[in-house]
């Protein structure tokens, strides 16, 4: 039977997960500012989602883990879509290990955040998340969420996506405001 227990600290691993997705750059490329011709052509993973979603239903509890590779598109680090819940659940973020930025919004409201091994980002409903990877190494989080939460990738788009742009800057980053 596949037990209780869903993941393995030693390995930072999932244990049998029900579904497993990368996110090329083919995916997320209306989202970065200036997407090279070479790169594009490349086409290179920049995250890959574990989920372990055991009953699909009602009232139950998600985990997942991502793994957001280390790079930059143009002169933005790596991110996840980013999303707001289409109803009101929280979640919890987890950063298993690396180094990187959380970028959280609220309608015109933007709040950047630290986001490395260790921390935990506690995400309020009302808040569009995302992960942006500005370290040399790949990060990952893992992710307990509602299945009622649901998702909405449209809404942050129809309101003119993040303005919040994470820039590499020498060898940190930079924040910029558009
Ligand atoms: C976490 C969770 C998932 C989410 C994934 C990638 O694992 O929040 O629900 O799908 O990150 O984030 P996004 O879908 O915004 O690209
Ligand atoms: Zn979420």
């Amino acid at each position: 039977m596949n037990s209780h227990t869903v993941f393995n600290f030693e390995l930072t691993e999932l244990q049998n997960p029900t579904d497993i997705y990368i996110k090329r750059l083919s995916d997320l490329k209306d989202y970065y500012e200036d997407v090279p011709k070479e790169l594009s052509a490349e086409n290179p993973i920049l995250y890959m989602v574990e989920k372990f979603d055991k009953n699909n239903s009602k009232g139950h509890l998600i985990v997942s883990t991502t793994t957001i590779y280390s790079g930059v598109v143009g002169n933005e680090y790596y991110f996840t879509s980013g999303h707001y819940h289409a109803e009101k659940f929280s979640e919890i973020y987890f950063c298993l290990s690396g180094t990187g930025l959380g970028l959280l919004k609220n309608k015109d409201e933007e709040e950047v955040v630290n986001f490395s091994e260790g921390t935990i980002l506690h995400i309020d409903y009302e808040w569009a998340h995302r992960i942006i990877n500005v370290g040399k190494t790949p990060l990952k989080f893992m992710s307990v969420y509602t299945f009622d939460g649901g998702f909405n990738y449209g809404r942050i788009i129809e309101e003119g996506g993040f303005k919040t742009k994470i820039l590499k800057d020498n060898d940190g980053f930079s924040v910029e405001r558009r």
